[in-house]
């Protein structure tokens, strides 16, 4: 167990990984960042950085404003769309199809690890190509990308706004509680490419460690995880997950 960017960390975590009965990855915005996507508080870039991204994911701020929370959205969606999964998002699809028990919660909207092969990742945060009615519940998909305003609820005529979870909202109930399961079983924890700022995700960590769970963290920057995690590897998630999935290639996973 150890912190830095040591290859001897490297090894010790994969060996951890390769013997794990089940493992929890917790990823954040800056798994996404290698593909160019600006994390949550750069979201602010050119045209938005005179908004605080905190203030406009609220459902306070899309009754002011529809429009522009709306706009805003357009944009980030539009941004996602010409970006592609990186070799961080394809790494842990390949540890998924190396047969390891993993379960990814990811705090990201943009939907890259499912496009880079991750099949039943848990959003915690929803998605941003969807579009949500927070008077009915009614679901549906983003549409037309050149709206200027959010669509019209076909069940009760509100305005939708995106498939995210708003500051203030709760967290899908369904995800929540396989979130939950995931902290409470697993023996490695595994946060990479978030500040883990935002609650109640925040607070996955703490209950793996109760559970037993070996903390590990992947991250150019120290965050408030990592004094607490057993293995710290400062680095760029594009760069560490591919070598990880390439020590555990060389291992035979679940070989104990
Ligand atoms: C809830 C969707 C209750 C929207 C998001 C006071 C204290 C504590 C908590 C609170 C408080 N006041 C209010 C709260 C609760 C609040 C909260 O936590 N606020 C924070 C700001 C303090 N939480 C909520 O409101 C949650 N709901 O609590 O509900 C409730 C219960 C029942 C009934 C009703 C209500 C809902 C939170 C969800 C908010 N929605 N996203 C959208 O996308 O528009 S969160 C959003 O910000 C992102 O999804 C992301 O998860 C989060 C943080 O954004 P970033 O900072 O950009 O990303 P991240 O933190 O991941 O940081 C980037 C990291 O990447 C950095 O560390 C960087 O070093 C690293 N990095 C950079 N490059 C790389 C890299 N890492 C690896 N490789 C690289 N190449
Ligand atoms: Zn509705």
């Amino acid at each position: 167990m150890g912190t830095g960017d040591s290859p001897g960390i490297l090894a010790e975590l994969t060996d951890t990984l390769a013997r794990a009965r089940r493992i929890l990855v917790l990823t954040g915005a800056g798994i996404s960042a290698e593909s160019g996507i600006p994390t949550f508080r750069e979201a602010g870039t050119g045209f938005w950085a005179q908004y605080n991204p905190l203030e406009l994911a609220t459902p306070e701020a899309f009754d002011r404003d529809p429009r522009l929370v709306w706009s805003w959205y357009q944009w980030r969606r539009g941004l996602i769309r010409a970006a592609d999964p990186n070799p961080g998002h394809q790494a842990l699809a390949a540890m998924q199809a190396l047969g390891l028990p993993v379960t990814l919660v990811t705090q990201n909207v943009d939907g890259l690890h499912q496009r880079a092969g991750f099949e039943g990742v848990v959003e915690f945060h929803g998605n941003i190509f969807r579009n949500r009615c927070r008077t009915c519940g009614n679901v549906g998909r983003a549409g037309d990308p050149a709206a200027e305003m959010p669509p019209r609820c076909p069940a009760c005529d509100s305005l939708m706004g995106p498939g995210v979870v708003w500051f203030g909202e709760a967290i899908p109930a369904d995800a929540l509680r396989a979130a939950d399961a995931a902290a409470d079983e697993c023996d490695v924890f595994l946060s990479v490419g978030t500040s883990a700022l935002v609650a109640p995700a925040s607070s996955l960590a703490d209950r793996a460690r109760a559970g037993g769970a070996a903390i590990a963290e992947i991250n150019p920057a120290s965050t408030d995880l990592t004094d607490r995690a057993d293995y710290a590897l400062a680095g760029p998630a594009g760069t560490l997950l591919p070598a990880l999935v390439s020590g555990l290639r060389s291992r035979d996973p679940g070989a104990g």
